[in-house]
């Protein structure tokens, strides 16, 4: 990493300069061509649906593209993140800290504007900067030259965006946000200024719930039983009151109207009335000739479903197959966007002077303990995929280097030959990516973590831990019987300087 030269003293400042213009111009000229940056970045996309991976869920819906990207690069096994949420991992991925040291604990309103974002470090370094689909932070994209921006969640269908040339509107989109993200990542590429190096975010929507696929992909997967994890019918017996009292179960908190998307319902099976529900989960958002294909692939689904009357087990398994087809499909149409960047890459030039990265905003539970989406800090949800391909680098590779979403912003600032600021406390990947995924002698050995969300949606209880490479503690706190403070735990602001000794 380059170190800022002492300073010259000002009188000799002013004498020197006119000499050293033309020697700057030439060193510019001179200077090795630094490299581009693609971070690709799905919205809850588990390891366990990649199938570089290998688990058995994946072996059934492979993901070409992203294994192709792993057989070129290094596929990471031990990749974390600090807070497994959106909006908080999008903040540490922007500002390379902790939720706690951003302001960004929860889904809502938090992050600190006046942070610097790593998009502004590399910008004022001579990169031009982008960002295209789910940006989900309740501030506007700070840093960058060229946007198109989800509003929120955003939209699976006829999504809506506002750019870098819409003057702050939201306008709809006609087609499928996987699609129409990855049309505007192309035209980014197509249209960006030669003469500066790029670094190009890439966020899609899926396969966030509640999993609505392309109209190309409403039939794959439909005759594949996928296999139902050991323990998808854990009681939680013999765990602690957070097992217990989350509401994330595929049995009891997946609603058949809106993730199963069983459209004739207008009822639960228990009575409750979910009158809103079957707008919420998007096929009003369709154009005609969509909802007919819609309608010809899940019409008669559902209504095989509805005669068969299924309970208990069967009616179980009935909604983890579907859950998990439908999750799939969004993946699959997100692989098609990686195999399209690769191939722009390799037509235009760009493969041997762009690292490109492959990750998702964290982890997310298939059916594991019978819950599906996350928070918690244990594996499934706490682990993130993470692929990295770098020109001239071995392909193939695994990683088993202990490496954080902390890691992003200072691995961004090395390849654009940036300083890192000394309140990020992640590191470069750089020195791994360089020796083959090996971590170096003196690297972190734990790593923390904190979830702050609650009260919220899953009701899963504020709990922060450290973890190593076997190991995982634990603390739970805000329980049910407990007095929420919101945030109260963590009001130790700036004892992060003391962790950071702790962790490195
Ligand atoms: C929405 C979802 C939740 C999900 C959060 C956070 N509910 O609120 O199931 O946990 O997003 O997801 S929904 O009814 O609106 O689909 S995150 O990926 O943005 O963190
Ligand atoms: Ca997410």
């Amino acid at each position: 990493m380059e170190h800022l030269p002492n300073p010259i003293p000002y009188g000799l400042l002013l004498v020197a300069l006119p000499a050293l213009a033309p020697m700057a111009a030439a060193q510019q000229k001179d200077a090795p061509k630094r490299m581009n940056i693609i971070h690709i970045m799905t919205d809850d996309h588990s390891y366990q649906a990649l199938s570089a991976y290998g688990h058995p869920l994946s072996r059934q819906a492979p993901t070409p593209n992203m294994d192709r990207l792993a057989s070129e690069g290094i596929r990471f096994d031990k990749a974390y993140v600090e807070n497994s949420l959106s909006t908080p991992s999008r903040a540490c991925l922007m500002t390379g800290l902790y939720s706690h040291q951003n302001g960004q604990r929860t889904l809502g309103k938090g992050i600190d504007t006046t942070v610097t974002f790593v998009s502004e470090l590399l910008r004022n370094a001579g990169y031009q900067t982008a960002i295209v689909g789910k940006w989900h932070m309740q501030c506007e994209p700070k840093g960058f030259d060229w946007f198109y921006v989800l509003r929120g969640q955003g939209e699976y269908y006829t999504p809506t965006f506002k750019s870098h040339l819409s003057g702050g509107e939201y306008i709809p989109e006609e087609g499928y946000a996987t699609e129409r993200i990855t049309a505007h990542a192309i035209d980014f590429l197509e249209h960006r200024d030669t003469d500066k190096p790029f670094c190009l975010y890439v966020h899609h929507k899926a396969p966030h719930r509640n999993w609505m696929p392309s109209t190309k992909y409403l039939d794959l997967y439909e005759d594949v039983t996928f296999p139902i994890p050991d323990n998808y019918y854990d009681t939680w017996s013999d765990k602690g009151e957070a097992a217990k009292v989350q509401r994330m179960t595929i049995d009891k908190d997946m609603t058949l109207i809106y993730d199963l998307k069983v459209e004739e319902l207008d009822v639960e099976p228990t009575g409750a009335p979910h009158p809103k529900r079957a707008l919420l989960n998007g096929l009003n958002r369709m154009d005609s000739v969509s909802r007919a294909k819609w309608e010809a692939a899940y019409g008669p689904r559902n209504q095989a479903f509805l005669e068969s009357n299924l309970e208990g087990k069967e009616l179980l398994e009935w909604k983890f197959q579907r859950y998990v087809r439908d999750y799939l499909r969004c993946i699959r149409s997100v692989d098609d966007s990686v195999g399209e960047i690769l191939e722009y890459l390799d037509t235009h030039g760009l493969a041997d002077n762009t690292i490109v990265v492959y990750t998702s905003d964290q982890g997310f539970y298939m059916g594991e303990h019978g819950w599906f989406d996350k928070r918690f800090m244990y594996e499934e949800s706490f682990r993130t995929p993470l692929i990295i391909r770098y020109p001239g680098g071995k392909g193939g590779l695994v990683s088993n280097a202990f490496v954080q979403n902390l890691d992003f912003a200072p691995t961004y600032l090395d390849v654009a030959g940036v300083d890192k600021p000394k309140e990020m406390s992640g590191r470069s990947l750089l020195p791994v990516i360089k020796h083959s995924g090996k971590q170096p002698l003196r690297w972190r050995k734990y790593m923390y973590y904190h979830y702050y969300d609650l009260p919220s949606e899953h009701n899963v209880l504020k709990h922060d831990g450290v973890a190593d490479k076997r190991f995982k503690l634990i603390h739970f706190y805000g329980g049910e019987n407990v007095s929420i403070r919101a945030n109260a735990y963590c009001s130790r602001e700036g004892s992060w300087l003391h962790l950071q000794k702790v962790m490195l």
